[in-house]
């Protein structure tokens, strides 16, 4: 059964074809067309490991091999986390090959996270890392099991006690290729996308082959990709921008190399620059910074980088206007998101264009309008709620029919829940949001999903999770927290939430103890009043 998905209306659908967006072909494609043109050129640099086309194509074959001999099959989904290491695209291209739709979680996911993924998608193969404090005894991937009788099989990148070893499922064997390359329709589900959330529960985001495909070639025209294009992965490697932005897949498609790198920080990125001729990399603006800090502490030059995308998070003009003279390169905004629409300042735009906005939208099809409270388009340069569709976003979560409703208007607009200002010739400028979301220098989480874990605590009567600028971070988080109890304190509900799972990075930063929460005319509780506290406070 193939992956069920919200559709693009018939006549949309013709359009984007007839327009030559969707081309009607699998992701598959990327590697098969290069092995085609180029089998022996550099795919990817991991470690001391360099992998060609041509291995990384036989690697992931010999892997969708083994898996459908453990009867992994056309159809099913997949759960996966591994850090950034070549198995990550190895993987990834060997699902898409057996028509598996997997789910890439985050490393720095967690038992919460990764629980609620498998309740959403019911996967047959978990595929983890034994760097991961998740997978290295077998006791979650065994509660996993129990919880999911249809989860058949347990991959794990390095040796465990307990599970198959996912690097070793990847090496060439002496039987011959038996298994059936049944990629799913082209016009069907590839993976899901996570989002980074806005209600309790973290909704997936179904992506076609067409679709996706549309976006990391248009992504590599946009950025100038060539064969000789070598690109720094820093960022998490699942996540939308380094895969698709163009990201690894625009650079697969071009030909060029992906380094990995297994942290972003300059430390590590600087040398790995300097190593491998590195051209083009992708990083947060609390990245930035601190590549920034450590150029002006006297590091080497990275002569060979022209291009550093920023994107993720809003980038200040202060910083942006720093990295041409710091980092000796140009920059390039981005602004994505997993659900579809990525705008980029292009190579060519002028300087003050590149550093004071988020750029414009890739396709001439996507459409973009930013509407205020009633739902009516503002005026150039007017802060309005940016909404969008288009030939490579979305029209529906997976299996959310009620958040759909409100997430997507009657016309199929999806609500980014980003304001914006638009200017008179179509760049966008991030100034705000209306969604109930924290950006921690480009980790998004929802409030509500804290919020709700907070409250399950015997001592927390209320509840509300709110950002506070940081000067490095752009953003960090404060839960006012109503207590029956004097005696609670902010380190035993950190090390509760701990308890339940969740992901670090979706600790509240900071603690505030109040009697009640400040409501709104409405009886909602008013977070902006919170918002406007914290700061005060944190100016004070
Ligand atoms: P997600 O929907 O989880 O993929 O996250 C996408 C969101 O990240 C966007 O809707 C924005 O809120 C934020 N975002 C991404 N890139 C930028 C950027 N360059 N500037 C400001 N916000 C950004
Ligand atoms: O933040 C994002 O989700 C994002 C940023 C830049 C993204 O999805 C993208 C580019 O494609």
């Amino acid at each position: 059964m193939p992956i069920e998905f919200t559709p693009w209306p018939e006549d949309f659908a013709r359009a984007y074809r007839e327009k030559g967006y969707w081309r009607g072909e699998s992701l598959t494609q990327i590697l098969r067309g290069r092995c085609a043109i180029d089998p022996d050129a550099v795919a990817l640099i991991c470690g001391d490991r360099q992998i060609s086309y041509a291995e990384f194509d036989a690697r992931s074959s010999q892997l969708a091999e083994n898996l459908a001999r453990r009867g992994i099959k056309a159809g099913d989904a997949a759960l996966v986390q591994l850090p950034n290491v070549a198995e990550f695209y190895i993987a990834f291209f060997a699902l898409l090959k057996m028509g598996v739709a997997p789910i890439n979680a985050l490393f720095s996911h967690n038992r919460l996270e990764m629980t609620a993924y498998a309740e959403q998608i019911e996967p047959t193969l978990l595929i983890g890392s034994a760097e991961h404090a998740l997978f290295l005894d077998g006791a979650y991937a065994e509660a996993l099991t129990k919880s999911f009788p249809m989860l058949r099989l347990v991959a794990i990148h390095g040796t465990t006690a307990y599970a198959e070893n996912l690097a070793l499922l990847t090496e060439p064997g002496d039987e011959a290729f038996g298994f059936n390359q049944e990629s799913s329709a082209p016009d069907q589900v590839a993976f899901f996308q996570l989002s980074g959330g806005s209600t309790g529960v973290p909704k997936l985001i179904p992506r076609t082959h067409e679709d996706y495909y549309y976006s990391v070639r248009r992504s590599a025209e946009v950025c100038g990709l060539t064969p000789q294009s070598r690109y720094l992965c820093a960022l998490p490697a699942p996540h939308n921008f380094p895969l698709s932005s163009p990201g690894a897949l625009g650079v697969f498609h071009a030909g060029g190399t992906v380094v990995l790198a297994r942290d972003p920080s300059p430390q590590t990125c600087f040398d790995l620059i300097r190593r491998h001729e590195i051209d083009i990399a992708a990083v947060v603006p609390p990245i930035a910074s601190l590549w920034i800090e450590a150029a002006a502490d006297g590091a080497a030059p990275l002569a060979t980088l022209k291009l550093l995308q920023i994107g993720g998070a809003r980038l200040g003009d202060a910083v942006a206007r720093r990295i041409p003279c710091a980092l000796g390169c140009r920059l390039q905004q981005v602004f994505g998101m997993a659900e579809g629409l990525v705008n980029y300042t292009r190579l060519d735009d002028d300087e003050e264009r590149i550093f004071t906005t988020q750029g414009r939208p890739m396709c001439p099809d996507d459409e973009i309008k930013a509407v205020n409270a009633e739902g009516e388009r503002v005026g150039p340069g007017e802060v309005g709620e940016l909404l969008t569709r288009g030939p490579y976003t979305i029209r529906g979560y997976y299996r959310s029919p009620e958040h759909n409703a409100r997430a997507f208007d009657a016309e199929g607009f999806y609500r980014t829940g980003d304001l914006v200002q638009i200017t008179e010739d179509g760049y966008v400028k991030v100034v705000g949001r209306k969604k109930d979301q924290i950006n921690r220098g480009g980790e998004k989480f929802s409030a509500e999903e804290i919020e709700n874990l907070l409250l399950t605590h015997e001592a927390v009567m209320d509840a509300a999770l709110v950002s506070m600028p940081d000067s490095l971070m752009g953003e960090k988080s404060c839960a006012y927290i109503v207590a029956n109890d004097d005696d609670l304190q902010a380190l035993a509900l950190r090390k509760y939430l701990r308890s339940l799972g969740v992901a670090d990075f979706k600790l509240p930063d900071r603690f505030e103890f109040v009697g009640q929460l400040p409501v709104t005319a409405f009886g909602k509780i008013d977070k902006q009043t919170l918002r406007d506290r914290i700061q005060t406070k944190l100016n004070a």
